[in-house]
């Protein structure tokens, strides 16, 4: 061997080794970021007061604030609980005055739905185990088809429930 091939051999194995070090530094971040993300996606960490690790507790808070009624909250604004369940909302006809201010608790007793109000900005995913809140202020009567806007499987497409927003009694 000449030096010159025991000066390379050094640097080539310096080199080597600190690509080894950067791969397992790559390694170990990508597993610590993998079990932060799977930690956080199985609700395994509850960060605030609308998760739930056990989807029926939701399905259960829902439940018990009176699915399915229109509840009045203020002089002008109201509280709608609802559940999507493949393939319909719960409650599927909402009634509500025209001018009032609507804060829908929307969740999902199976797979995720969307929860959308067409001819409003109101969008939402439904998730199972986790109510997610909308507010909305409803200006002109008529009806809204709320819709499903998310793939969940054979009868997807007829998950329309409706918001009947009537006209204020003369008073
Ligand atoms: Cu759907």
């Amino acid at each position: 061997m000449t030096p010159f091939d025991e000066a390379f051999h050094a640097s080539a194995e310096r080199h080597e080794r600190a690509f080894i070090v950067c791969v397992i530094v790559m390694m170990a971040l990508l597993t610590v970021a993998t079990m932060f993300y799977v930690v956080h996606d199985f609700g395994l960490v509850t960060t605030t007061q609308s998760f739930h690790s056990d989807p029926t507790a939701a399905e259960r808070e829902v439940a018990a604030a009176d699915t399915g009624r229109v509840v009045k909250t203020g002089p002008n604004s109201y509280a709608v609980h609802i559940t999507g369940k493949a393939w319909r909302w719960t409650p599927g006809v909402i009634h509500v005055p025209e001018g009032a201010e609507v804060t829908f608790y929307v969740t999902s007793s199976d797979v995720l739905h969307g929860f959308e109000i067409q001819g409003t900005p109101v969008n939402l995913t439904a998730v199972p185990g986790v109510v997610g809140t909308v507010k909305y202020t409803f200006h002109r009567t008529g009806v809204f088809r709320i819709i499903c806007n998310e793939y969940c499987g054979m009868v997807h497409h007829a998950m329309i429930g409706q918001v009947i927003v009537d006209a204020r009694a003369a008073e």
